[in-house]
């Protein structure tokens, strides 16, 4: 099979890398990214030389790049991980955020219809559905209603997938997961951020009360499950992804603390993020009982494993803070 995966420098994406070329043999991997500040080629340094493993630097929005790419290799299927994606982040600057989530998201959708590849796969989010109160989940059938620029802009990508579907035939299938940790994450997201912090004897930012709720899953389960969507999925269905791993935020960054044996005092209540989502949870059974997909890691050692990643990866996360990862690909790639 000849995949293509968008926004394999992230942190998702390149830990679907890593999965893939050590489990699934015959498989070559071309990886587009654009290497926005979240683009870390130093998640790949192991596998670069991977003779079933390619790198193109390109903008998924860019028509013209894309097709290009399209013309010149023969895709089996598309797996979209490229996106902005720190809500933050779009609450400051949306724009970027509608750019690459939707317009990239049909950029691709098209050529994937004019190059007739077999399958696409766009990964989503639980966000789309927006907040839920202190009960329920979120099932397939919720009706989206996304609250951020973020989650506006990936819910679009998922209702234009649908359109293919629908309009052109497209095999197309969506995932929507909940929040992952583990490896590579870039520390402005939960878990590395107060991860990278405590290390650092900085305070950790907790917003407003800390008391909403997010539902943690690790993200090797996340990229089995993009798998056997990808697999096994039905055309035009979507599939949620989640731990059933729930946990308020300070209770989860108070664990992080007692792992790393580091005092409370470095808590920090901050001003809560503007139209802050209280609750996400997901009903992960459609997956479960359509694809046979379940979670592997149980949330005490897949967080004690991840502190320690990040414990032994000092380097890697040093120079993501600093900005020196920036200067790997003119290293690398750019001579
Ligand atoms: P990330 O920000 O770590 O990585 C995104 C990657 O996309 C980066 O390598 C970046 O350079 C690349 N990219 C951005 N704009 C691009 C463009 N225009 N053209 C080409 N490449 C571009 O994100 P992540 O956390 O790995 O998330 C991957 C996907 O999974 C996203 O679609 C996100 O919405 C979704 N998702 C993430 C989570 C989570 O908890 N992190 C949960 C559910 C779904
Ligand atoms: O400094 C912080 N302090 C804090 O209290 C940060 C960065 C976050 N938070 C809170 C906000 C959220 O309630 O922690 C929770 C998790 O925040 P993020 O790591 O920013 O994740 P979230 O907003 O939940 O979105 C994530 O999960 C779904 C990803 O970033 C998205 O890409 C994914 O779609």
């Amino acid at each position: 099979m000849n995949l293509l995966i968008t926004g394999g420098a992230g942190f998702i994406g390149s830990n679907f890398v890593h999965l893939i070329l050590k489990e699934q043999s015959g498989v070559n991997l071309v990886n587009v990214d654009s290497l926005t500040y979240c683009g870390n080629l130093e998640n790949l340094t192991s596998i670069e030389d991977n003779p079933r493993y390619s790198f193109v630097k390109a903008d998924i929005t860019d028509n013209e790049a894309m097709e290009k790419l399209f013309a010149e290799r023969n895709f089996d299927a598309v797996v979209n991980f490229a996106a902005e994606s720190h809500v933050d982040r779009s609450i400051t600057d949306p724009a970027i955020f509608l750019k690459t989530n939707i317009i990239g998201a049909q950029v691709l959708l098209d050529l994937t219809l004019k190059y007739k590849v077999k399958r696409f796969v766009q990964i989503s989010t639980d966000e789309v559905y927006g907040s839920l109160p202190e009960t329920g989940f979120f099932v397939e059938e919720t009706p989206l209603a996304p609250n951020s620029p973020y989650s506006v802009s990936k819910a679009s990508a998922d209702m234009l997938v649908s359109a293919y579907v629908h309009t052109y035939d497209l095999d197309g299938v969506i995932t929507r997961c909940s929040n992952n940790y583990g490896p590579y994450q870039f520390p402005e997201k939960l878990i590395p951020l107060m991860i990278t912090n405590a290390l650092e004897d900085k305070p950790l930012p907790v917003y407003g009360d800390g008391m909403n709720v997010r539902d943690w899953l690790h993200v090797e389960d996340h990229c089995r499950a993009v798998w056997a969507a990808l697999e096994k999925g039905e055309t035009g269905e979507a599939y949620n992804v989640g731990g059933s791993n729930e946990w308020h935020n300070l209770a989860l960054v108070k664990e992080l603390l007692k792992i790393l044996e580091k005092p409370e005092s470095l808590l920090t209540f901050v001003k809560d993020r503007p139209g802050h989502d209280r609750r996400y949870a997901i009903d992960a059974s459609k997956i479960t009982n359509k694809l046979g997909w379940e979670p592997t890691y149980d949330f005490a050692s897949g967080l004690r494993q991840t502190v320690e990643w990040y414990l032994e990866n000092e380097t890697w996360w040093r120079r993501v803070k600093s900005g020196a990862y920036q200067s790997y690909y003119k290293q690398q790639y750019d001579l």
